[in-house]
């Protein structure tokens, strides 16, 4: 029975788009298991967002993506160590905009950028809603 190789990513996810799906499947593609680490509302305000979504409705949408196999929340910037243990992780991956910034987690497992989608982001839709 081949392991599962289990890959973990993090992120607000705010306002669904192609970007973002972009990255989820190309983690998933990665491996067998994808883990989203989800930025709960109050860690979103230690990152200086505000999110259109609250916590609730950013996890219902992200359950409903087939690449997504299971979701924990993202509550503090120093949990990824101990994330990663816990659940076994392979493959660490974040968009590009992060490059070099988890160097430090390739202790535990594989580190991988994957590059960010251009043209699109959660602050583009919301601005251009709003004019
Ligand atoms: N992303 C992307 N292309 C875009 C927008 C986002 O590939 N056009 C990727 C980002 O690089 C990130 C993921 O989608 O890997 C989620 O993006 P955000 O929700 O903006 O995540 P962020 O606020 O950067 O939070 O501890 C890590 C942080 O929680 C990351």
């Amino acid at each position: 029975m081949k392991e599962k190789k289990i890959v973990i990513t993090y992120g607000t996810f705010d306002v669904l788009h192609y970007g973002h799906i972009n990255l989820l499947k190309r983690a998933k593609d990665l491996g067998d298991y994808l883990i989203v680490g989800l930025s709960t509302d109050e860690f979103n305000e230690q990152k200086g967002k505000k999110s259109f979504y609250n916590f609730n409705q950013r996890k219902s949408i992200l359950e409903s993506i087939k690449y997504v196999d299971k979701i924990i929340p993202e509550d503090c910037w120093e949990q990824k160590a101990n994330d990663l243990r816990q659940y076994s992780v392979n493959i660490f991956v974040m968009g590009n905009d992060w490059e070099g910034k988890f160097d430090f987690l390739s202790q535990y497992c594989e580190v991988t950028y994957l590059k960010r989608t251009d043209g699109i982001s959660s602050t583009l839709i919301r601005d251009s809603l709003l004019t």
